[in-house]
């Protein structure tokens, strides 16, 4: 019921850079970070979503939709991985240079435009999959952080998101090059969970536990076959989640935490 009232908005707002907040952008940022950080925590109590992959504390949910004859099947996961915070998982997701390194999807990515430390236009090229025609998307991405609800202590961490959602660029109209534009709505959500055994004594990574929340709706934007679409996303999903988490784990077992 708190989740109901709470204003994200707000939060968003006092989160975000001077930069960003002056952004024609801003008002739709807002709009749609507000909405994502909403269903996220919803849990799975709305909407009939269906179980297709457990493997560990890993565990992703779908249901089957379709627009225009078009498989856009909602993806809803949750994760939980020991060592890392939820501000480090966000992180290295939102930076442009890390991306190369995880995303295994991509062909090219160039950042368009940034607007500040925490938004970034981006234009991404796809690998194709036969017989499909090639992808691309054009999105900005934010990175943000609201105080965690369940832990509301004041030295409680943050819970960090990283919001991708798409946007027109009429430097990148749709179809203009071989590819096919694909619309898309993503959200990552980090809670840091410490262990009450830590309290009083130097926090160490193995204090820490990430609980992941990963949102996505895909659209493909043009004809592609079902049976190759979610043939696609069931490999690629999990693949994603696992290689991106054990990269985060990789490059933080040395750094100091940052909460
Ligand atoms: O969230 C993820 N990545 C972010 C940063 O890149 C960002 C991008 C999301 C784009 C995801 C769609 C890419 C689909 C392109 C085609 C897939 C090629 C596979 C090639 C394999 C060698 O938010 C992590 C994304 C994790 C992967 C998601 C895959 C979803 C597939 C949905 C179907 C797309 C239509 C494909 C048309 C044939």
């Amino acid at each position: 019921a708190q989740t109901t009232q709470t204003n994200w908005g707000e939060l968003i707002r006092a989160a975000a850079t001077n930069a960003s907040l002056k952004h024609t952008y801003w008002p739709e940022i807002e709009r749609v970070v507000a909405e994502q950080i909403r269903s996220a925590r919803m849990g799975l109590g709305k909407g009939a979503w269906q179980l297709f992959v457990e493997d560990g504390e890993m565990k992703m949910y779908r249901r089957e939709v379709e627009e225009d004859g078009l498989v856009v099947d909602p993806l809803k996961a949750t994760h939980q991985v020991k060592g890392i915070t939820g501000r480090e998982l966000c992180h290295y997701f939102f930076y442009p240079e890390y991306r190369y390194d995880w995303e295994g999807t991509l062909e090219t990515m160039n950042v368009v435009d940034k607007i500040a430390e925490d938004t970034i236009v981006f234009h991404q090229i796809h690998k194709r999959i036969w017989p499909a025609a090639q992808r691309d998307a054009t999105f900005w991405s934010h990175l943000t952080h609201v105080p965690d609800e369940e832990n509301k202590s004041e030295d409680s961490p943050h819970i960090w998101a990283t919001v991708n959602s798409s946007v027109e660029l009429p430097s990148h109209p749709p179809n203009g090059g071989k590819q096919v534009r694909i619309y898309l709505t993503i959200i990552l959500m980090g809670q840091t969970i410490i262990s009450p055994a830590a309290k009083g004594r130097e926090l160490k990574r193995d204090d820490i536990t990430c609980k992941i929340t990963y949102c996505a709706v895909v659209n493909p934007g043009g004809w592609a076959p079902s049976s190759v679409l979610r043939a696609v996303y069931k490999r690629e999903y999990p693949k994603f989640l696992k290689r991106f988490t054990a990269y985060v784990i990789e490059k933080t077992k040395n750094l100091p935490i940052k909460l």
